[in-house]
């Protein structure tokens, strides 16, 4: 089979089209993020009761080579690869690695996840009627609680693009998981609401759907509220 010029650069930029998360604060891609499976595809993952929700991991149990120290109450950078190029909200996620493991071992599974950052869109009447600040961003801000015990932490990273989401099944998740030891923290922080991943969301649930028309005025974000310190 021959394969025209036109097929293959087609090709390119739909894969260009998509993303990863492969680092934080400009560091070596997957240094002290898991690797995912779509490191190269840059694919998303579209089943939110798949174990790839959690992490999208391509060595389950293997980690990242690196563990990154990071002092409570700092605000480090996510970086997205080649950039966020679909239209939704970014959402951080923490948990913390229970004694007798480190960021680097631990699998995060059960109900461990709290809530850190949910990016909320602004309403327009002209052109797209949700804006994300997060589009076409190549670096994530998050803020790590100021008030966390000091520990390892496993940091999870989604992205959800919204813009095939016309039906339950088609929003996009683009997902990592970066390996943290917080020092420094006040060590009051006492999560309410954790999820589990899978389980914190659900096919078709509001916040997973875009309703082009009539213009939507409001969003309703998947998961938990944000929990404070
Ligand atoms: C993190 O801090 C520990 C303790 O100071 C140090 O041994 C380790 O090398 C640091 N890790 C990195 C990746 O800088
Ligand atoms: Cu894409």
């Amino acid at each position: 089979m021959k394969l025209s010029v036109a097929t293959v650069v087609l090709a390119a930029a739909l894969a260009e089209a998509h993303y990863t998360f492969p680092s934080i604060d400009n560091t070596p891609n997957w240094q002290y993020v898991r690797m995912t499976t779509n490191y190269q595809s840059n694919r998303p993952v579209l089943d939110v009761n798949s174990e790839e929700i959690r992490c999208y991991e391509r060595f389950p149990g293997t980690g990242a080579p690196g563990i990154y120290n990071v002092t409570a109450g700092q605000t480090i950078v996510y970086n997205a690869k080649s950039s966020v190029s679909h239209p939704g909200p970014m959402a951080f996620y923490i948990a913390k690695v229970p004694a007798g493991q480190t960021a680097a071992s631990w699998d995060g599974k059960s109900s461990v996840w709290s809530k850190i950052y949910q990016e909320m869109p602004t309403f327009s009447s002209t052109g797209p009627s949700m804006i994300w600040s997060s589009s076409g961003a190549t670096a994530l801000p998050v803020t790590i609680p100021a008030c966390l015990q000091d520990g390892d932490y496993l940091l999870r990273a989604e992205h959800i693009a919204l813009h095939a989401a016309r039906y339950p099944g088609d929003a996009q998740f683009y997902i990592s998981c970066a390996q943290l030891t917080v020092s420094g923290g006040s060590g009051t922080w006492s999560p309410k609401n954790t999820v589990a991943f899978p389980g914190a969301y659900k096919d078709g649930e509001p916040g997973l759907i875009h309703i082009y028309y009539p213009r939507p005025t409001s969003y309703t974000p998947v998961g938990p509220p944000v929990e404070q310190c």
